[in-house]
């Protein structure tokens, strides 16, 4: 197998030093505590993966990393990780402040919705959030077009939802549409697949790979949602094409990372505000505000407004959990907000409304 369709590159060449001259560089197609299944020359290989690298956090070994084996032990051992270009991490469950590895080197983050009823301009922008702060560049993938009453109104939402994004829109069940995902992943290219269970991803995978790899969960008339049909995570290498990480069933996602991913997610905001006539305005009615403007206009919803409020709010409050510049900045943020609350106040009060 060759390496550089798996997306190998100088990026990982220039991390090999003459002491890693009798180890193979491969990358994890998956992994299971310490067992996992690395793809390189030999073909594809099942190593053992050392408890320092077998944790939950972003140290850890995850699908998509490039790792150097030892060839000479049996089953073959990990020894090193190699840095990583690009990940995409979620917030550990429960309380933990660290993040967790869905994907790492990944060039795009493909959002798959289905337009059944789990169509949700929100989720995109979370996960266009995570994307960007990645270092990866999310694409929209509307899936079930053939069930959707208003596509041209479901693309519009879905660009206004991802400023950046790449907008597609495909009926997986019938085909269309997959040419569109495989011109994107050329040969050396990564994509992860995340969406809901049940929006079509596998659906899509398996027309990917050209045949049916993946098993399709039936959609329940009641609710609209996909059968629970369990997968692990993993990468799979589309033939004469790029790889594609399938991320089944990502439900609850919680952002993390620095302000950088929201503020290109939030892109449009972040030029509007450069028009506030406070620098530190937090669009939330303070005089002069440029995105409460944009509002009233009907260029940006409320709701998306809202939307960065919350994401910002939650980022902020995960970074606090480690860092005290982070705490403070959360403070900050919080003033802002009730010294605008105030000042709306007045300023009502004053107008007499
Ligand atoms: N109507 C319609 N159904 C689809 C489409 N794509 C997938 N499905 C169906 O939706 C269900 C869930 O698909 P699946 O690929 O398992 O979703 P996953 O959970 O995201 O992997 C299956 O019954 C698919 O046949 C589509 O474009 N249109
Ligand atoms: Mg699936
Ligand atoms: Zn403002």
């Amino acid at each position: 197998m060759e390496l550089s369709p798996l997306g190998w590159s100088d990026h990982f060449q220039r991390q090999l030093t003459p002491e890693h001259d009798t180890l193979t560089p491969g990358r994890v197609a998956f992994r299971h505590g310490h067992q996992a299944t690395v793809l390189g020359e030999p073909g594809e290989l099942a190593a053992l993966v050392p408890a320092r690298l077998a944790g939950g956090d972003a140290s850890a070994v995850a699908v998509g990393d490039w790792v150097l084996l030892d060839p000479g032990q049996d089953p073959p051992f990990v020894r090193h990780l190699l840095d990583r270009r690009s990940a995409l991490q979620r917030k550990a469950a429960g309380r933990s402040s660290d993040a967790q590895v869905l994907a790492a080197n990944v060039d795009l983050v493909l959002i798959v919705t289905g337009l059944d009823g789990d169509f949700s301009p929100r989720r995109i922008e979370r996960l266009a959030t995570l994307a960007w702060d990645g270092g990866a560049t999310p694409v929209v993938v509307l899936n079930k077009a053939d069930l959707c009453p208003d596509l041209p109104g479901c693309v519009r939402e879905a660009t206004a939802a991802a400023p950046g994004a790449e907008v597609l829109v495909a009926t997986a069940l019938d085909g269309q549409g997959v040419d569109l995902v495989r011109g994107l992943l050329p040969a050396g290219r990564t994509g992860v697949l995340v969406g809901s269970s049940g929006v079509g991803k596998s659906t899509l995978i398996n027309h990917l790979l050209g045949y049916e790899r993946q098993r399709t969960g039936a959609v329940r008339a009641d609710d609209g949602r996909g059968k629970h049909v369990t997968t692990a995570r993993q990468l799979l290498p589309l033939p004469g094409a790029g790889v594609l990480i399938d991320v089944p069933g990502l439900r609850e996602v919680g952002v993390w990372g620095g302000d950088e991913g929201l503020q290109h997610a939030f892109s449009d905001i972040a030029e509007l505000a450069a028009g506030c006539r406070f620098a530190d305005c937090g669009h939330a009615g303070e005089p002069g505000c440029a995105v409460q403007a944009a509002i009233a206009a009907g260029t940006v919803t409320a709701a998306r407004l809202a939307s960065f409020h919350s994401l910002r709010k939650e980022l902020l409050w995960a970074q606090t959990r480690h860092d005290a510049a982070a705490r403070a900045e959360y403070e900050r943020f919080w003033k802002q907000i009730h010294r605008a609350q105030r000042q709306h106040k007045k300023l009502r009060a004053r107008e007499g409304r």
